[in-house]
């Protein structure tokens, strides 16, 4: 169920309230300063302006810390859930949680997210429902997309984070159009352009940070480096030492930080995203992190990799290393990360539970949403469609939950 959508922060705007073309929607509101986050789960929610780290609150160091537990644990899950063929497919965050969740709280509510694959956490804090999430994997009629898109491939308009797109970095000219909207508008919203290590060879890189330099728009570039691109390992990929000097290219600032280390991730891109909306212009922020699994699913690094480089990784594990510190300045109780865990796991399990019998989408989904009014043609081939599966056994109806 999506809950009531409640308002949580307005935007500016000289000059704001200039149309865009038919169909921006999400945009054309937000840019309009029109920010609503719908739904989610309340208590991970962060405060509308991050302040310094120094000043987080225990409230929020807390709400930090259960978030990075609950996307650990869908991730868990929903490998589990593709091991026995109940999803297609699935993409996980384990080891970069800190990653994830640091940039969340880092962006107020009014900013835009363009993710790459690994920042679903970014879209659970920002108020994406959990059920929405673990249905947009199964790809049923509750999934927002309507099945159209891969599992993983989330999209939160209320909550300002564009729909991911598989095709690596093609989301990076996006981010960067949109903050040179805001710009235009003098609008006090950035975009944030994330991006994994791979991304960095392709040519829409480049062109989108060349872009951000010379027009000193308000985005901030966030790569989780995570070291791996699939097969290919980071020393393969790039010849520079560090993925933030490439920003030098570009001329504006890059910053390497501790991926592992969520508070180090949020201050980082907390002053980037800050400097940014006052004008600042780009900045290209670097978390160093490491992908602890495969891939995908789909992967067998067993095939490519020595488990000896993962060790020490999995010994800086970012969730660990919050806890004890939550513990050492007391701000999480001895029997907080049970409580936690439980939590989590009845979170996740009670969307699994809520959301797994829906049926597919209907088959008339197929053909709508792609032009204002169905043409003929695509009527006549869905017709053709039904036809052929009831031909071939198949009940068109029964599958599509009608
Ligand atoms: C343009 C394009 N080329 C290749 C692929 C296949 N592909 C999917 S993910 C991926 C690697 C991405 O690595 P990285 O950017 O480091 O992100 P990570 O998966 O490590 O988070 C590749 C090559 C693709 N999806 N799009
Ligand atoms: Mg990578």
């Amino acid at each position: 169920m999506q809950a009531p959508q409640d308002r949580v922060g307005t935007g500016v705007a000289p000059g704001a309230g200039q149309t865009l073309a038919p169909g921006a929607g999400a945009l054309q509101s937000s840019l309009r300063g029109e920010v609503v986050i719908a739904g989610g789960t309340e208590i991970l929610r962060p405060p509308p302006v991050p302040p310094p780290v120094a000043e987080l609150g225990p409230e929020v160091l807390r709400a930090m810390y259960r978030a990075m537990v609950l996307v650990r644990t869908l991730d868990t899950k929903m490998v589990v859930l593709q091991r026995q063929g109940r999803i297609a497919f699935y993409g996980p965050i384990t080891g970069q949680e800190a990653a994830t969740i640091g940039l969340a709280y880092a962006m107020r509510p009014e900013d835009w997210i363009f993710p790459a694959l690994r920042e679903a956490g970014v879209a659970l804090v920002r108020g994406l429902e959990l059920e929405a999430m673990v249905a947009q994997c199964f790809g049923n009629v509750r999934d927002i997309a309507k099945g159209r898109q891969m599992p993983c491939h989330y999209v939160h308009r209320a909550g300002n984070y564009y729909a991911m797109s598989s095709a690596i970095a093609t989301q990076l000219p996006h981010a960067v159009g949109c903050a040179y909207a805001s710009k235009l508008r003098r609008e006090p919203v950035v975009s944030v352009a994330c991006l994994g290590d791979g991304a960095v060879s392709e040519g829409d890189f480049h062109a989108a940070a060349n872009f951000a330099g010379v027009w000193r728009v308000p985005c901030v570039f966030f790569c989780q480096n995570n070291q791996w691109a699939i097969t290919v390992p980071y020393r393969l990929q790039s010849a520079t030492a560090t993925i933030a000097e490439k920003a030098v290219a570009y001329g504006f600032e890059g910053v390497r930080c501790d991926g592992n280390d969520v508070l180090a991730v949020y201050e980082t891109a907390r002053q980037a995203i800050e400097k940014a909306r006052a004008g600042g212009g780009p900045t290209l922020v670097e978390a160093l992190t490491y992908r602890i699994l495969g891939h995908t699913t789909s992967d067998d690094p067993s095939r490519y990799r020595d488990e000896a480089e993962v060790a020490p990784w999995r010994e800086r594990d970012p969730i660990r290393l919050f806890e004890e510190r939550l513990r050492e300045q007391g701000v999480l109780a001895a029997a907080e990360p049970e409580a936690t865990a439980a939590w989590a796991k009845e979170q996740v399990e009670g969307a699994i539970r809520a959301v797994e019998g829906a049926p597919p989408p209907p088959l008339e989904t197929l053909i709508e949403d792609v032009v204002a009014a169905t043409p003929a043609r695509l009527r006549e081939q869905l017709a053709e469609l039904r036809r052929a599966m009831a031909r071939l056994g198949h009940d068109p109806l029964e599958r599509s939950g009608h």
